[in-house]
C-alpha cells in the first residue's frame, strides 16, 4: 500500500536519527544507574532503554518546531523523556502477570521475567515519579507551562487515560465487543499519550487554543491508526511482542479481519493529516514525518 507523499515533502532520515540519538542520550541522562547492584534502577533502565521506536517522543519534538518552538531545546526534550518514560512505565505494567502476562517485549525478557514481580513493580511507580520531576526541572520552560504540561500528562494517565483503557483492556477484550467499543478503549490506550505528547508541543510554544482542540481531534485518530497497525503487526518480528499475547482478544484486526482493518487504519490517519494540517498552516515536517513513518510500516 502506498500512502502517496510528495517525495519533496520527505523529512530527513538524517534529521530524525539525530533526533532519536538526542532523546537516548536524555533518557540516559535521567535514569543513572544507583549503583551496579541496584535491581529497581535497572530495571527502570532497561524497560525504558530497551529499543523502541520513540513515536511519542518523536512527534512531541517535531510538532514542538512545527509550531514554531520557542522554548528552550533541553527542556522540550526533557518534556519528550516525560512522555516516553511514562509509556515505558505502562509496558512494564501490562506485560505483568497479573495483566497480559507477557515473556517478551521489544524483542527482550519483559521487566518482570528479568527482575521478578517486586521490582517491576517498584519500578513502575519510580518511572512515574520519575517523569513528573522531569517535568517539573525541565530547563528553559516557564512555570504556567509546567503545571500545564504535568496536568496534561496527568489526565492521559489516569481514569481517563491508560489506566481506563487497561482495564476495559483487561475486562472486556476478550469478550465480544462492538466497533465503538473497541474504539473507546483504544482511545485510552493509546490516544490519550499521543494526545499528551502533542499538547505538551504546544503548551511549550504557547500554541492557541484552536490549535490544541485540532491537535486533541488528531490524537484521538493518530492513536487509533497506530493501534489497529499494532494489532496487524502482532507477531512480527518487528514488535518485539509476545505473539500471542493478543491471540484470542477482541481486537479489530481479530473481530473485523486484516482487510477492513487496513481500511479503517487509512480512514483514520487521513483524517488525522487533515487536523495536523489545520494545527500547523506553516510548516507540516510531523504530519510528513508521520505519512513517511506509516507508509514504510505498511508496505
Ligand atoms: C501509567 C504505569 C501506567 C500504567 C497505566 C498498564 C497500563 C495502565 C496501561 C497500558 C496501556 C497499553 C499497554 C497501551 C499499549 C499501547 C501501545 C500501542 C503500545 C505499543 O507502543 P509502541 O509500538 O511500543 O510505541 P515501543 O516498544 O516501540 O515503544
Amino acid at each position: 500500500m502506498s500512502v502517496g507523499i510528495d517525495e519533496s515533502k520527505r523529512v530527513a532520515p538524517e534529521s530524525i536519527t539525530l533526533t532519536l540519538k538526542a532523546i537516548e542520550q536524555r533518557l540516559d541522562y535521567w535514569l543513572p544507574l544507583s549503583s551496579e547492584r541496584e535491581k529497581v534502577s535497572m530495571a527502570m533502565r532497561q524497560g525504558t532503554l530497551a529499543p523502541g521506536k520513540r513515536i511519542r517522543p518523536l512527534l512531541l519534538l517535531l510538532m514542538a518546531q512545527d509550531l514554531g518552538g520557542g522554548s528552550s531545546t533541553t527542556g522540550m526534550l526533557d518534556f519528550a523523556c516525560a512522555v516516553e518514560i511514562i509509556h515505558a512505565a505502562s509496558l512494564i505494567l501490562d506485560d505483568m502477570p497479573c495483566m497480559d502476562n507477557a515473556l517478551l517485549r521489544r524483542n527482550q525478557p519483559t521487566i518482570h521475567c528479568q527482575f521478578g514481580e517486586p521490582v517491576a513493580l517498584l519500578a513502575v511507580i519510580a518511572l512515574v515519579s520519575k517523569a513528573f520531576q522531569i517535568i517539573s526541572q525541565a530547563e528553559g520552560i516557564d512555570e504556567k507551562a509546567k503545571n500545564s504540561a504535568v496536568s496534561e500528562l496527568a489526565q492521559a494517565i489516569g481514569l481517563q487515560g491508560l489506566v481506563q483503557g487497561q482495564y476495559q483492556d483487561i475486562n472486556e477484550g476478550h469478550q465480544p465487543r462492538s466497533q465503538e467499543a473497541i474504539a473507546l478503549t483504544n482511545h485510552y490506550k493509546t490516544s490519550t499519550l499521543f494526545c499528551a505528547a502533542l499538547q505538551m508541543a504546544a503548551i511549550a510554544t504557547g500554541a492557541t487554543m484552536t490549535v490544541r482542540e485540532h491537535l486533541r481531534h488528531c490524537s484521538f485518530n493518530l492513536g487509533q491508526a497506530f493501534q489497529l497497525l499494532d494489532d496487524l503487526s502482532d507477531g512480527s518480528n518487528e514488535t518485539g511482542k509476545d505473539p500471542h499475547q493478543d491471540a484470542g482478544k477482541s481486537t479489530w484486526v481479530n473481530v473485523f479481519g486484516t482487510r477492513k482493518s487496513e481500511k479503517q487504519l487509512r480512514e483514520h490517519l487521513d483524517v488525522a493529516y487533515h487536523y495536523f494540517a489545520q494545527a500547523c498552516r506553516h510548516r507540516q515536517s510531523t504530519q510528513y514525518f508521520v505519512q513517511q513513518w506509516f507508509e514504510q510500516k505498511l508496505a
